[in-house]
């Protein structure tokens, strides 16, 4: 067990009145909402690329983070000296779950056998860790994104050299996942796009990327992994723009492939605002298409048009995004993962704390609320009567496909003019702010 973290102590429930910042002051994990303690509801998770990896450097200045651990090398002995670390932070935070991409956890060596196998070194390190801690893998997944060769794509790179690659990382990094008890896999489709059109077969490349993962899929059958695939939606950045843009996208792409019943989708919120959507449009979208899998919990920066990553604090956000998993009956494999990071000016070790702190208790709060939303049943019961004109007659008619246009035509010629009802969208808008305040 490393030491890195003795000057902070293990964070635990205070509640509300506290002034400890070390302190949850909602998250309280034990409690019971809904049948379920805050634990099972939330299953929070922590990124090891942003939290072991994440050097806080941005596009105009070098990193910042201090990480005593580390120095600094690409080596496998470094690699492994962070893992202990990682468990003393989960450990501390009281966070249960975590995700990784191959490249975060263990370097890229001078051939494709050593890379392979410094992953299944430090994954033998992650497994002992594991069982002694008692922490779960959220989800594995491959970097396809940083390496020099994936510049132009990794499973729509327009090389099929590249292409094989791409896969050989994938079938190691699915390999590892599913030793490790992953519950889920993701596919984040870092460079799967395009810089211009002008140099893009794009047909050829989705057909690619769909044959792709029909292989990931033939490989969790033939290793008996039985855990969940994700795709991650993103529009743009680093590419101009991203196969898996937003989840409608997703989805699209998913049933014109036949993927549909093999993967749900891993949204983000920040992504969701560089998609120009609510995460609520993202997750009613994937819900619809019974098809929301997990969530990538954090939040964008509305003055800064990219993936800024930064640790959720929107109590409303959290309230969207609990009512929406309540509804569903939950996460199964998924949970809150929270792919953010500090901000530069956050160096220390002690603010990584702060960060996770605040992320966790601004769900703790969400869930709360969303869950007052859901017993009192005022909303539904809105929507219900908005629509309620569905319910029966002509409108029962048109929902059982009972309906032409013709019947249509001769029924609207048989009554008054329609005169709309109102939206009532101030009014639910304070209704929201009743529950939230
Ligand atoms: C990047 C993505 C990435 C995925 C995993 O914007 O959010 O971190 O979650 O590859
Ligand atoms: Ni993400
Ligand atoms: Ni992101």
């Amino acid at each position: 067990m490393s030491d890195y973290f003795s000057h902070i102590p293990k964070i635990q429930f205070e509640g509300k009145g506290t002034t400890n910042p070390f302190a949850f002051r909602h998250y309280n994990p034990d409690e019971i909402i809904m049948g379920k303690t805050m634990r099972e509801h939330l299953r929070f998770g922590a990124p090891y690329w942003h939290v072991m990896r994440n050097d806080l450097s941005d596009p105009f200045g070098a990193g910042t983070a201090l990480m005593p651990w580390d120095d600094g090398s690409d080596s496998l002995e470094n690699a492994l000296k962070r893992v202990p670390v990682f468990f003393e932070f989960l450990n501390k935070i009281d966070i249960d779950y975590y995700c990784w991409h191959d490249r975060d956890i263990s370097p890229e060596g001078k051939t494709l056998a050593e890379t392979h196998s410094n992953l299944a070194a430090v994954c033998d390190a992650l497994e002992s860790e594991q069982k002694a801690h008692g922490k779960k893998l959220l989800w594995g997944t491959s970097c396809l994104f940083s390496h020099p060769r994936y510049s132009q794509g990794a499973a729509t790179s327009p090389d099929a050299n590249v292409y094989a690659y791409a896969a050989s990382n994938v079938k190691h990094a699915l390999e590892q996942t599913h030793r490790l008890g992953g519950e889920g896999y993701t596919f984040w489709g870092g460079r799967e796009g395009y810089a211009t059109l002008l140099n893009t077969d794009m047909k050829r490349e989705l057909d690619h990327l769909a044959a792709f993962f029909h292989m990931a899929v033939d490989h969790a059958k033939k290793i008996g992994y039985t855990g969940q695939f994700y795709i991650e939606p993103k529009p743009m950045e680093p590419s101009t723009h991203q196969y898996d843009s937003d989840s409608a996208a997703c989805l699209n792409f998913l049933r014109e492939y036949n993927l549909l019943d093999h993967f749900k989708l891993n949204l983000e919120t920040n992504h969701a605002t560089l998609a120009g959507h609510t995460m609520q449009h993202e997750m009613d979208v994937a819900l619809g298409a019974n098809a929301l899998g997990s969530i990538d919990a954090n939040q964008g920066d509305e003055l800064i048009g990219w993936d800024t990553d930064q640790f959720p604090t929107d109590i409303y956000m959290a309230t969207h995004v609990m009512v929406r998993i309540l509804k569903m009956g939950g996460f199964t494999t998924g949970g809150l993962n929270f792919d953010a990071k500090r901000r530069r000016e956050s160096h220390e070790l002690e603010d990584l704390f702060h960060a996770h702190v605040g992320g966790m208790d601004t769900f703790a709060r969400g869930l709360k609320i969303a869950a007052k939303i859901v017993e009192d049943g005022r909303f539904d019961e809105l929507v219900g009567q908005r629509y309620s004109s569905f319910d029966n007659g002509i409108g029962a008619d048109v929902e059982a496909g009972k309906t032409t246009l013709d019947s249509l035509d001769a029924f609207a010629h048989s009554i008054q003019a329609p005169v709309v009802a109102s939206g009532r969208q101030e009014m639910l808008e304070n209704l929201l702010n009743d529950y939230i305040v």
